[in-house]
């Protein structure tokens, strides 16, 4: 099936909500198997100092956030919190840095390649999320055997600038390219509530339902307005709008795990059912994010049998 146009996509989010809830279901039912969701666990492993001014960021050494900057962990430490992690049943642990980028000739790098076979060696899939990569360091990933890249397009390509001015929009899709050409799974999605247009949603999710392939994984993020950043006075996403953007990219992207990211601390039980049902199949897991809090592991548990939902890999794996 050939990605749906940008016209396509303006018909189906402005369909009446029950009726693209419906499509997106049987978009769903027709991909996946099951009541699965993806538990994917969060570390920052370098957090704060970081050189980039993006308007959202708890990280950026440009906003008075008061998060304090930490070096990068030891490798001991990183696969200690991993292996927690999948004591409670995550499926996969991510580890973020607050860097510009990297380079394959940088000692931290080394590091990173060290925790991420460590991590895969305990059978967790990985992610990293490192900022912009170099052939040579996409490369080296892929040969330390990690599964996935998480490098956001954050919001469509008109709104990019009004976020971010240190690099743009196409040093993002540069990323992308190097990360597919060497192998690696994609994870790639965005925030809502950063004063985007319904429009610019919809060009975020065209640009990523043309990618080839299209993600593996898409994040979906709510804004977490952070003190001290451009964005901190941001009003919240409306439910409504977050279930019909989920449903959206469900139908447009069928094979790609949708993640219910940031943000989810602040949503009812109710809410997190609606995404669910609109196509989200995937979830950060423990009660931290990067700098931020997440509902807890007991928590998120609860709902899911609630719900009737199952992790995807047993708990006690
Ligand atoms: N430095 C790397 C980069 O820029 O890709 C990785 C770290 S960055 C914190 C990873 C992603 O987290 C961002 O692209 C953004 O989508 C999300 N994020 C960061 N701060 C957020 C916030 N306050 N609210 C919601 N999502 C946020
Ligand atoms: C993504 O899309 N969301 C995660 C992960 N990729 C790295 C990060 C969310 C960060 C929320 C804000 C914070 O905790 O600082
Ligand atoms: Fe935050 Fe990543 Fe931007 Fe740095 S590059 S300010 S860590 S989102």
């Amino acid at each position: 099936m050939p990605p749906p146009s940008l016209d396509d996509l303006r018909r189906l989010y402005r369909l009446p909500l029950f009726h693209l809830l419906v499509r997106a279901r049987a978009a769903h039912e027709e991909h996946w198997e099951g009541e699965e969701i993806q538990l994917c666990s969060l570390l920052s492993i370098k957090t704060g100092g970081c050189s980039e001014d993006c308007g959202y960021c708890a990280q950026s050494a440009h906003h008075a956030t008061g998060v304090k900057p930490t070096p990068l962990m030891e490798v001991e430490e990183i696969v200690a919190v991993a292996q927690r992690a999948k004591a409670l049943g995550a499926e996969r642990f991510c580890m973020g840095a607050a860097w510009k980028g990297v380079r394959e000739d940088d000692p931290r790098f080394a590091r990173v390649i060290e925790a991420v076979r460590e991590v895969g060696r305990l059978g967790m899939e990985t992610c990293v999320t490192l900022g912009q990569l170099t052939d040579g360091a996409a490369r080296a990933l892929k040969e330390a055997g990690l599964t996935a890249y998480n490098h956001n397009v954050d919001t469509g390509p008109e709104h990019y600038g009004k976020i971010v001015t240190t690099h743009t929009f196409q040093d993002r899709l540069d990323t992308i390219r190097r990360v597919q050409e060497a192998g690696l799974s994609l994870c790639c999605g965005g925030i809502l509530g950063m004063g985007e247009s319904a429009e610019d949603r919809l060009r975020m999710i065209e640009v990523l339902a043309r990618m080839t392939p299209p993600p593996e994984s898409v994040p979906i993020n709510c804004l977490t307005p952070i003190p001290g950043t451009p964005l901190e006075d941001q009003p919240p996403v409306d439910i409504l709008d977050l279930a019909r953007v989920i449903a959206t990219a469900r139908i447009a992207l069928p094979k790609s795990r949708v993640r219910l990211s940031a943000g989810r601390h602040a949503l009812s039980r109710e809410a997190q059912a609606l995404c669910f049902f609109a196509g989200a199949n995937s979830i950060f897991y423990g009660e931290k994010l990067l700098t931020t809090q997440n509902p807890g592991p007991d928590e998120d548990m609860d709902l899911l049998r609630a719900l009737d939902l199952a992790p995807k890999r047993a708990a006690t794996a």
